[in-house]
């Protein structure tokens, strides 16, 4: 552990502090860190306001150019600082790698992106007369995230967000600021090689709500990117508007996968238990709902069963584990209520029973539940690995199933049946941010918007055009005739 500090350059940041940091892995503290004092707020948001004063006027592919070192400097760390979220947020290997390798994607993009930032060029309806649009710099970006993709989630912004013209302050989750301090001094080697950025660039903060609202609240951070749940997205989203501030909010999922007569199961179940028991069911994208035709409910059921009775479920690093700790003692309180509550209503629950795992860490089998209907524990988040089971006679009553909860942020369908694909992705079909056919609803690439709706909260983030989130929209009219033509056809003579 000390080796891996010292070579993620964090040794002493992360020794010292009066904030415990705990591995999900055993309970074992791993680090003490300092959190930001309230008081210091007002500073560090005035600095990065300085810093945008600069920064804003560096040229776009120059400022590119930062975050291409910045992925240059991910890539050599890969290895150190997958296995640091391994170590904080308890995922195992391959998934500690896959979001080292999700920021240096975003990395990849954004600097493409840095000599992509494109304006319209529109019809004027006057003689000698042009109109465009022109993206400009939008000031400080506030990133506040969650445990359970610590560093990826501020990478999507930080990098979409700099090479917009715009410096950071990010908010990681209290449980994990060891990544958040490793991702900030691997992002410091870049900013070393690279000459000339501003101070206050990129600034980590640390802390409870008091840190989060200093920047919700602040007319100083027009842009507001949180992540988390939908509880703390209502209480951010409408702070933000009140100020006018732009919030870009990604909430909770309740994402769900249909399973309709032609689907090759094979490919279900692989893409089944993956999205439903990886990261131990802590996506935002996790399968949370299976809605499977009648017709191979059965078989599909007994199949998952036998997957999951096989899953080797322990600590995240060693081989062969698919299923490590949940982040948390009460995270698993949660599930095990959230099951509870499933069998009153009638469900009958396949695994879901503790499990030794590594002593001091909330290890748990993956919990499949057959339900009658979607009663209202199902239409709720539990942030663990329970898998709800659900069956359906016509496409329409699946959409209808798939789309009857509060959130709205992934979705799938398998099928080989041309006809229902193209449903389920049409306006009439999945209401979701994310609609996919025959893939799980987990692990998007970051080339695609990334969001959802209803109570997901409505932003978008990481690929797309998804950059026009940071930016501010100038429309400009240039007239270079020699008279002054009014629009609509006025006359106002003087
Ligand atoms: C999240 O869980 O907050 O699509 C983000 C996915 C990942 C990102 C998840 N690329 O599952």
């Amino acid at each position: 552990m000390t080796d891996l500090f010292h070579a993620l350059g964090i040794a002493d940041a992360a020794t010292g502090g009066s904030l415990s940091v705990l591995s999900p892995i055993d309970g074992a503290e791993i680090g003490r860190v300092r959190p930001t004092d309230p008081a210091a707020m007002p500073g560090l948001i005035a600095r990065a306001q300085e810093a945008f004063r600069h920064w804003r006027e560096v040229p776009a592919p120059r400022r590119g150019e930062l975050v291409r070192l910045f992925g240059e400097e991910l890539r050599a760390a890969k290895a150190e600082l997958g296995a640091l979220v391994t170590l904080e947020a308890g995922k195992i290997t391959s998934e500690g790698l896959g979001e080292v390798q999700e920021m240096i994607d975003i990395c990849d993009f954004a600097v493409g992106l840095s000599r992509q930032l494109y304006g319209l060029t529109i019809a004027s309806e006057r003689p000698g007369h042009r109109m465009m649009e022109t993206w400009h710099p939008m000031g400080p970006c506030a990133v506040i995230s969650a445990f359970n993709f610590p560093v990826a989630v501020w990478s999507w912004n930080a990098a979409l967000a700099l090479v917009c013209g715009n410096p950071v302050i990010w908010k990681p989750s209290e449980k994990t600021p060891l990544t958040a301090l490793a991702s900030m001094a691997i992002f410091g080697r870049a900013l070393a090689r690279f000459g000339d950025a501003p101070e206050g660039l990129a600034q980590l903060v640390m802390g409870g709500p008091e840190i989060g609202e200093a920047l919700v609240l602040s007319p100083e951070v027009p842009i507001v990117s949180a992540t988390g749940s939908t509880r703390m997205g209502r209480i951010v989203g409408p702070k933000v508007a009140a100020r006018f501030g732009r919030p870009i909010l990604e909430l909770g999922g309740n994402n769900a996968m249909i399973v309709a007569p032609s689907a090759d199961l094979d490919m279900a179940v692989r893409a089944i238990v993956f999205s439903a028991v990886g990261t131990a069911g802590q996506r935002c994208t996790s399968l949370r709902r299976l809605i499977v035709h009648h017709s191979v409910r059965e078989e599909l059921v007994g199949r998952l069963v036998k997957a999951y009775a096989s899953l080797k479920i322990g600590d995240p690093r060693a081989d062969g584990t698919l299923v490590g700790p949940l982040i948390d003692a009460a995270s698993r309180d949660r599930m095990v209520a959230a099951l509870d509550r499933a069998r009153a209503k009638g469900g009958t629950v396949h695994g879901g029973k503790p499990v030794e795992g590594v002593p001091g860490g909330a290890y748990i089998q993956p919990a499949l539940v057959e339900m009658p209907a979607q009663t209202g524990v199902v239409c709720e988040e539990t942030f663990a690995p329970i898998l709800y089971v659900m069956g359906y006679e016509t496409l329409d009553e699946a959409i209808a199933l798939q789309n009857a909860v509060p959130q709205g942020l992934s979705s799938c369908i398998f099928t080989l049946n041309l006809r229902e694909a193209e449903a389920f992705v049409s306006a009439a079909g999945s209401d979701c941010g994310i609609a996919n056919v025959n893939i799980g609803p987990s692990g998007a690439e970051i080339g695609g918007a990334f969001g959802g709706e209803k109570d997901t909260g409505g932003g978008r983030e990481s690929g797309s055009d998804a950059w026009r989130g940071y930016m501010r929209r100038q429309t400009n009219t240039i007239n270079w005739s020699a008279a002054l033509p009014l629009a609509q056809g006025v006359r106002f003579d003087i």
